[in-house]
């Protein structure tokens, strides 16, 4: 077996140099590409040069092929594909038979993970239908007495970003040709991780009171396209770990790498194998399912203690691999999962809330719902072929001219990784066709490191592509400009991740952080415009944060043409909408007690609130780390804060520098903002107010600011995690491991 060392092929001292260069400030060399300043005068070749992606030379055609692809729902596995499961041993319905490690005849009632969680490894510890807890004591109402069950495969697929021709250019954006010897060209295919091998992937249209049983499978041993898949990005062992971000789930179907660590090693009662000393030796995404592996994850539609306030809205599934989770999503692994309420908001404009929506239903316990769209952003860059790899895991600084026109990808650690492509459901500059009446947008950011600000706003001159305005190496991201665009701003933000807001909130721009979503009730009816754009005028030219503001930086993402013609629109026009309460506000915790927000407030400086300071640093044991949290990396074998279930109370998490921002994300139950830089959310930062007015499950970390967050930990015992979501950040190890465990058993909280 190769040692630790070997596998991870950068030392630390090469991790210094990469450091080195600094904060992404490229020279542009001879040969037209961006090394960082420092090395182009002759320093060793580093690393931590970029290619510059083909300039797409038509986007925003408004052709059949260039629409914004909308994902549909996913319909429920067939029937005979249960049956030939059930055949087999494989029951998705089985409570003790979650995985491909589980033995349905033994369900574990002993061992480290059982004592300490009285829970199984590989068991389901509460199913559809099982009796749980509700705010009046009365049963929770299940809807079917089974969940739906879907399967979904993780798959090699080709993906197009692009169906225009390209144009390869250098940094400097001039003409080039590729490294086969052609201009302008077709874009080839790039290889992607995807589930069922696509990107997005499906989308799956959930309802509270109703459980989704999802069979993922890992079939990326297969290639049955013969696709040219050598690339040196992804986990290396095609691993995959699902988490649905961010359910109410319990740790055996939430997919993180704490509850993986237990599955996979002898803790829980595995045989020891080399697989388990492989991840107790570091090598952490094998605690993850390889291929020919499946789980059974089980989303229960069941909100934080049966409690209609804590109901959230709109999920998504993505990858959790320890140490490659940027990796894998960047290759694919992103799935939708819209969630609906029976009560107010069950995708039909006609009744509830009147949230714009037209259902179709299936009768099988799925359904689409038009004018309810998601948008979700990633960012990408493509190979120029004369771009070195080499990163913490693979390439030895050659270069792929082979891999022209595909994806690029670097770990990155120094900053985070950003993309001079931007893409909105995979396509980059596409074209929405709309209708004349209000739609419900639900914005995720499903990139590596990138924020965004989002607007909308006409042009008469259009898209200019930003190298014919003189730009250079990184004010080429984005690839276009608007240089008259004129603000329209229709926002009407009724969601954020952690659920509707409790009123609607107007907005004229919006951030938008990595893993973040955010909902509009948007009226096209409002406007005689034909032609909007959606842009971004977030400058952002590496993952630390943002630049300075730049008026000028106005990149187009997408196209919106309006059509007119008869249009029929039953949901609550916006001037109705405001006037409703959309959410119940649900409760702050201190010490177990619910308390009003005046009471949380005065609590924030309290020494009893635990503090989780994110840090910049190394471990000596780990060369890949460059984050820590209160100075420790993550450590899947000690949890750094222990709480019973049932539980609630105040965490302080802060941003302890001042050169970067983070995306912190706990998992498990939204948060509530107490306090930002000791000021309620009311009086605090405009930017963030709508999110801090409600639940929310990503805390956008400004530098060096602190939050005070409400916590409860409801329904499940078992081991979770928090971690950035500038994924460059969790890979290399800015998280930590949480539990709960059972009312009465000891706890702990972090070292001061
Ligand atoms: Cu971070």
């Amino acid at each position: 077996m190769l040692s630790r060392a070997e596998k991870v092929k950068l030392s630390r001292r090469d991790m210094l140099k990469l450091s080195a260069g600094g904060a992404g400030l490229f020279a542009l060399t001879a040969s037209g590409f961006a090394v960082p300043r420092g090395v182009a005068s002759g320093g060793p070749v580093y690393l931590e040069a970029f290619p510059t992606s083909p300039l797409i030379t038509d986007p925003f055609r408004d052709i059949p092929e260039n629409q914004l692809p909308i994902p549909q729902a996913l319909r429920p596995m067939e029937s005979s594909v249960l049956s030939a499961l059930q055949a087999k041993g494989e029951d998705c319905y089985d409570p003790h038979h979650q995985d491909c490690h589980a033995d349905p005849t033994k369900p574990v009632t002993s061992g480290g993970y059982w004592d300490k969680y009285t829970q199984s490894l590989g068991s389901h510890q509460i199913c559809h239908g099982d009796p749980v807890p509700t705010p009046d004591g009365k049963p929770f109402q299940w809807v079917g007495d089974k969940p739906v069950a879907y399967q979904i495969k993780l798959q090699v697929g080709k993906h197009y970003f692009t169906s225009s021709q390209v144009q390869p250019i250098n940094s400097f954006g001039k003409n080039i040709v590729a490294p086969n010897g052609q201009g302008k060209q077709n874009l080839p295919y790039s290889v992607i991780h995807g589930f069922n091998g696509t990107f997005p992937g499906p989308r799956i249209n959930a309802m509270y009171h109703r459980g989704s049983m999802v069979r993922f499978e890992n079939h990326l041993d297969e290639n049955p396209m013969q696709l040219d898949r050598r690339s040196d990005f992804g986990a290396p062992n095609n691993a995959f770990l699902t988490h649905l971000h961010n359910g109410h789930t319990a740790p055996e179907s939430d997919g993180q790498p704490h509850y993986s660590f237990h599955r996979f090693t002898t803790l829980g009662g595995s045989d020891g194998d080399e697989r388990a000393n492989d991840i107790e030796a570091g090598l952490h995404y094998r605690a993850a399912w390889e291929p020919t592996e499946w789980v059974n994850q089980l989303y229960l539609g069941y909100p934080a203690g049966g409690d209609d306030r804590e109901k959230q809205s709109f999920f998504w599934f993505h990858d959790h691999v320890h140490g490659h989770t940027g990796a894998n999503v960047y290759k694919g692994m992103v799935g939708l999962m819209p969630i609906y309420d029976p009560k107010l908001d069950f995708g039909d404009e006609r009744y509830g809330l009147r949230l714009p929506g037209v259902k179709k239903d299936y009768g099988d316990g799925t359904f689409d719902v038009d004018y309810d769209i998601p948008l979700a952003l990633y960012d990408c860059r493509l190979d120029d072929g004369l771009t070195p790899h080499k990163d913490a895991h693979n390439g030895n600084g050659e270069t792929h001219p082979e891999w022209w026109g595909k994806t690029y990808f670097r770990h990155f650690p120094n900053h985070g990784f950003v993309g001079d492509i931007m893409t909105v459901n995979g396509t980059a500059y596409p074209v929405m066709h709309v209708k004349r009446r209000r739609y419900r947008l639900r914005f995720l950011d499903a990139s590596i490191s990138r924020i965004y600000n989002l607007q909308l706003m006409t042009s008469v001159k259009g898209p200019i592509a930003a190298r014919d305005l003189g730009y250079t190496g990184d004010e080429l991201q984005g690839q276009y400009r608007l240089t008259d665009g004129q603000k329209w701003a229709p926002w009407h933000q009724i969601a954020n991740e952690g659920g509707l807001l409790p009123q609607v909130v107007d907005r004229d721009s919006f951030e938008l952080w990595p893993a973040k979503r955010k909902e509009f009730v948007v009226d096209f009816g409002e406007t005689t415009d034909k032609v909007l754009y959606l842009v971004n005028t977030m400058k952002m030219t590496t993952g630390r944060m943002w630049d300075s503001s730049d008026s000028k930086y106005v990149v187009p993402l997408m196209k919106i043409v309006i059509d007119d013609g008869p249009v029929v629109d039953n949901s609550a026009p916006v001037s109705v909408l405001k006037k409703v309460v959309l959410r119940q506000t649900p409760d702050y915790y201190f010490n177990n007690q619910v308390v009003d927000q005046k009471t949380a407030f005065s609590k924030i400086d309290d020494k009893s609130i635990p503090t989780f300071e994110l840090q910049r640093g190394s471990a000596a044991d780990d060369p890949e780390t460059e984050w820590l949290i209160n100075g420790l990396q993550f450590e899947a074998t000690k949890p750094m804060i222990s709480v019973n279930r049932g539980s609630g109370s105040l965490w302080r998490v802060r941003n302890g520098g001042g050169g970067w921002v983070h995306p912190m994300h706990l998992h498990m139950e939204e948060h509530r903002i107490v306090a930002r830089n000791g000021k309620a959310p009311s009086t605090g930062d405009a930017r963030h107010y709508a999110d801090d007015s409600s639940k929310e499950d990503v805390i956008a970390l400004d530098p060096s600011e602190t939050t005070v967050i409400s916590r409860k930990f409801r329904t499940f015992t078992g081991p979770y995690v928090a971690h950035c979501h500038n994924l460059a950040h969790e890979d290399h190890n800015m998280m930590f491991g949480w539990e709960i465990v059972p009312e009465g058993a000891p706890t702990f909280k972090p070292r001061a």
